[in-house]
């Protein structure tokens, strides 16, 4: 390509093209030159925010420079490259994470002194991208730093909603949703508006037969909208690669307004219509495991999958390669099955489009596709009616049956003897209205399918895809347990941390490869070091303890146990499990004298997550958990021996606070129903202990840190459906202590016991489902057991430093080449102009 172009232009393009800032004196003209050129500001006003935004446009310019060169020289090379669909990336704050990536930090720290701001003032300007509901939109992101720092070509897809996850607010102890906006200031993003694609909804298909005698589909009569391109860098660590995340806008495909509609007089219907298009990805769907089937969703997904097939075939088109190079080239991940439809779009555009037959159109497809599936739980399991997806995506539909046929036909033909089976299997449920399994659809249309921990991927090839087992054979299905990038969470979120390892290894090279944290074992009784490492964890709570102090009001300890549990508010997660432990505790100390009070083990209890707006249990179990913490924490008989504090508006950013503050945390769902979750992975990295059920990566976690590092309980997964089978027939005894709780909270000593029947009811009068009453003993006993470990603070730490050394597994790094590896058979490509 450059050869194309005169020795003269190129001499010139070198000579001015953008230089990466590399002193503290560059870095200074360059926030400068952008807070009082682009932002029209100056130092009689520059505050925090315009020394963020200043800051942030001076990096932003560096990441832009290594952006470029990336792309260019991955399409020069046009290796295969990785496309992640994900509707939901938790990105959190960028800047911080530019700053470590480039390795430019501790220059930009010095500058900003110079113009007088602190470093993490700066730093807290920043709002987060809040593009997802919890661990499924985190671990997207994690992947996209970890697919950058090992120079995968890859990109990620979404949308670039208006309006991320809402902001929660607590008022009176409810849960209040405020939407949010994002989008005022985003230096991050790239608006790319000459890369557009036309999306198509509605309409009909006509079919004819051509000269040759081939049937062809037409859709047409749609309605259009157009997808507007987001651009946003990802900087890997320690390398000039710099990979796309490419988020899509919606807009009136005809510009701002119809004007035939305009000038006739129709001036709100031209309006509407662009609203109308503009809704679409105005905002991400706040709930994290129940589909509800509205169309706007379905819009969103199409729109999205639409959009990025397009942007993706086109890129391979451009290298004029046979179709049947395409899974050569391209491999696409769908995280969960929110991308399904990119299956049936992916053979309509090499049907209808490129004219290939059905058969090498559909071995192309299937190539292509990998599938994750986040989850086994019947309520979050999409499907979408079929009227529905005939009416908004008509040929999809055909396409959609076309694909079962032949799978069906294909079922019987293996399986003649298994008639059951067909019903089973089948992608369309002949329910009323029947109804098209996405997950189904999926797995039919993808190469391999992966769960995200041992027991999960086990889990789903027993229960949900059983069938599919049998038919496809195991090695379809596989596991790659999920992983957390330690950029984030140890370096950006602890650094003393970070620094106090990196003093001991030799350096931050165990940020690439975390299973060098191995060698802290050595140090485990290295006395400097345990000193260094326990005043780290109580800097990391007082820091915690300050933020409360602001939030709340609430005056903690920092010596207490802090026992904390952030995530999404869900029943099988079981925070109502937790909060009923609290009161347990709150109870037996009121049972107890003032002396025997002295003597126990003072904890505060911390909570954070958000609720689904409609999801009317969560926010019950939210509102009893704010009202414990008002009578517990005023009460004076109890003093600091116990704390409850209900957190705000959980996110990126305030996690990246709240982890490296924990001595416990809990991870308590009930056994088969958390798929993975990877916040126990960060807690225990930031050297806390976990309280957890044998669930999901928890079982991983104490395989690799040991069954003495690690507080288990409850029963297990096999168990869990003979339990649900007795507490049906009525047939179980309530826990006393869990009867105790349920009495006190009937007779209203949290506030109206009226409010909170439902909630008790589910438990005592409806079934348990999530086994509360089953494992309210073994938890009880099990945070005993944990008063008591804690008194004994140096073989706590023990336990800590040990499981730090031992977390080297759960590196989100690990997790990517076991992708590449497996899944997607993609290699890196080096960046040139990169050390080492
Ligand atoms: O994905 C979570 C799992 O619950 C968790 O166990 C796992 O660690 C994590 C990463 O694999 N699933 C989610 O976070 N799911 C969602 O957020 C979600 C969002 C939209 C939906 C359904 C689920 O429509």
């Amino acid at each position: 390509i450059e050869a194309s172009i005169p020795e003269g232009q190129r001499a010139a393009w070198r000579k001015y093209s953008a230089q990466e800032f590399k002193t503290k004196d560059e870095f200074d003209a360059e926030v400068v030159k952008h807070i009082e050129t682009t932002l029209a500001r100056s130092l009689f006003n520059c505050d925090e925010a315009a020394a963020y935004a200043g800051t942030a446009l001076a990096f932003r310019d560096r990441l832009i420079i290594e952006w470029n060169r990336t792309q260019q020289q991955q399409t020069n090379a046009d290796p295969k490259r990785v496309y992640y669909l994900s509707l939901e990336f938790l990105m959190g704050r960028a800047l911080d994470n530019a700053m470590l990536n480039t390795g430019m930090k501790d220059i930009a720290s010095e500058g900003l002194k110079d113009l007088g701001f602190r470093m993490e003032d700066v730093i807290s300007q920043e709002r987060d991208a809040a593009l997802g509901n919890g661990g499924l939109g985190r671990l997207a992101a994690c992947f996209l730093d970890s697919l950058a720092t090992l120079n995968y070509p890859a990109w990620g897809y979404a949308l670039r909603y208006r309006y991320g996850i809402f902001k929660q607010e607590i008022i009176d102890g409810y849960q209040v949703e405020i939407p949010d906006y994002w989008l005022d200031f985003n230096p991050w993003e790239f608006p790319r508006h000459d890369v557009t694609v036309d999306v198509q909804f509605y309409g009909n298909v006509r079919k004819y037969t051509d000269d040759s005698g081939k049937q062809i589909s037409v859709w047409e009569n749609g309605e259009i909208v157009t997808a507007v391109a987001y651009d946003a860098p990802i900087p890997g660590y320690g390398t000039k690669t710099t990979n796309n995340l490419r988020l899509w806008s919606s807009k009136a495909s005809h510009g701002e307004f119809d004007f035939t509609k305009f000038n006739s007089g129709e001036y709100e219907a031209s309006v509407a219509d662009q609203q109308r298009a503009e809704t679409i990805s105005a905002v991400l769907y706040p709930n994290d495991s129940l589909e509800r089937g509205k169309e706007l969703r379905l819009k969103q997904q199409y729109f999205w999958c639409a959009a990025s097939l397009f942007d993706i075939v086109r890129r391979f088109k451009k290298s004029k390669k046979a179709w049947k190079e395409f899974p050569n080239q391209v491999a696409i991940q769908l995280n969960d099955t929110h991308p399904t439809l990119a299956i049936p779009e992916l053979q309509r555009i090499l049907i209808d489009q490129e004219g290939l037959e059905w058969d090498e159109a559909w071995s192309i497809v299937q190539k292509t596709f990998g599938y994750t599936n986040h989850t086994v739980l019947p309520e979050a399991l999409e499907k979408w009616s079929v009227p529905l997806i005939q009416h908004l995506l008509p040929r999809h539909l055909q396409i959609i049956y076309d694909i079962n046929l032949n799978f069906l036909q294909y079922v019987e033909r293996n399986f003649p003897k298994e008639r059951d089976m067909l019903s089973r299997v089948s992608i369309i449920e002949e329910s009323q209205p029947k109804m098209v399994r996405m997950a189904y659809l999926a797995v039919i249309g993808s190469h391999k399918v992966n769960g995200v921990a041992e027991l999960h991927s086990d889990l789903i090839k027993t229960t949900i895809f059983k069938d599919f087992v049998k038919i496809y054979g195991p090695d379809k299905f596989t596991n790659v347990t999920n992983g957390i990038t330690p950029r984030r969470w140890l370096h950006q979120a602890n650094p003393r941390l970070s620094e106090l390892i990196a003093s001991k290894l030799g350096g931050y090279d165990f940020l690439r490869d975390l299973t060098q944290l191995h060698k802290l074992e050595s140090y485990v009784d290295d006395k400097e070091f345990r000193k260094e490492f326990q005043e780290i964890k109580y800097a990391n709570k007082v820091r915690l303890a300050k933020y409360i102090k602001e939030a709340n009001g609430i005056s903690v300890n920092p010596s207490s146990l802090f026992d904390i549990q952030v995530k999404r508010m869900h029943e099988y997660k079981r925070q109502q499990l937790n909060i009923f432990g609290v009161i347990h505790r709150y109870l037996e100390l009121k049972d107890m004298s003032p002396e025997d009070r002295k003597k126990v083990q003072p904890r505060v209890s911390i909570f954070g997550g958000k609720a689904a707006p409609g999801y009317w249990m969560a926010k019950t179990v939210i509102h009893l958990i704010n009202q414990v913490s008002k009578v517990v924490n005023s009460d004076k008989d109890i003093g600091d021996a116990l704390k409850v504090v209900f957190l705000e508006d959980y996110n990126v950013s305030k996690a990246e606070m709240i982890t490296p503050a924990s001595d416990i945390s809990e991870h308590i769902s009930t056994a088969g129903t958390e798929a993975s979750g990877t916040s126990n992975m960060k807690f225990v990295l930031n050297g806390g202990l976990i309280i957890g059920t044998c669930d999901g990566a928890n079982i991983e976690i104490t395989r690799e840190v040991g069954e003495d590092n690690i507080f288990l309980f409850g029963n297990l997964s096999e168990d869990v459906e003979d339990l649900r089978h007795h507490h049906f027939y009525g047939d179980f005894q309530l826990d006393p202590s869990l009867d105790r709780v349920f009495k006190t909270i009937r007779e209203g000593a949290f506030g109206d016991a009226g409010q909170f029947s439902a909630l008790v009811n589910s438990i005592v009068d409806h079934g348990d489902y999530y086994l509360v009453s089953d494992d309210f003993k073994s938890y009880l006993d099990t945070q005993k057991l944990i008063d008591e470990a804690y008194k004994n603070q140096e073989e706590w730490l023990t336990k800590t430093i040990t499981s730090v050394a031992r977390m080297g597994f759960f590196s989100s790094d690990r997790c990517i080449d076991e992708y590449a590896e497996m899944i997607w058979n993609v290699e890196p490509v080096k960046v040139q102009g990169q050390e080492s």
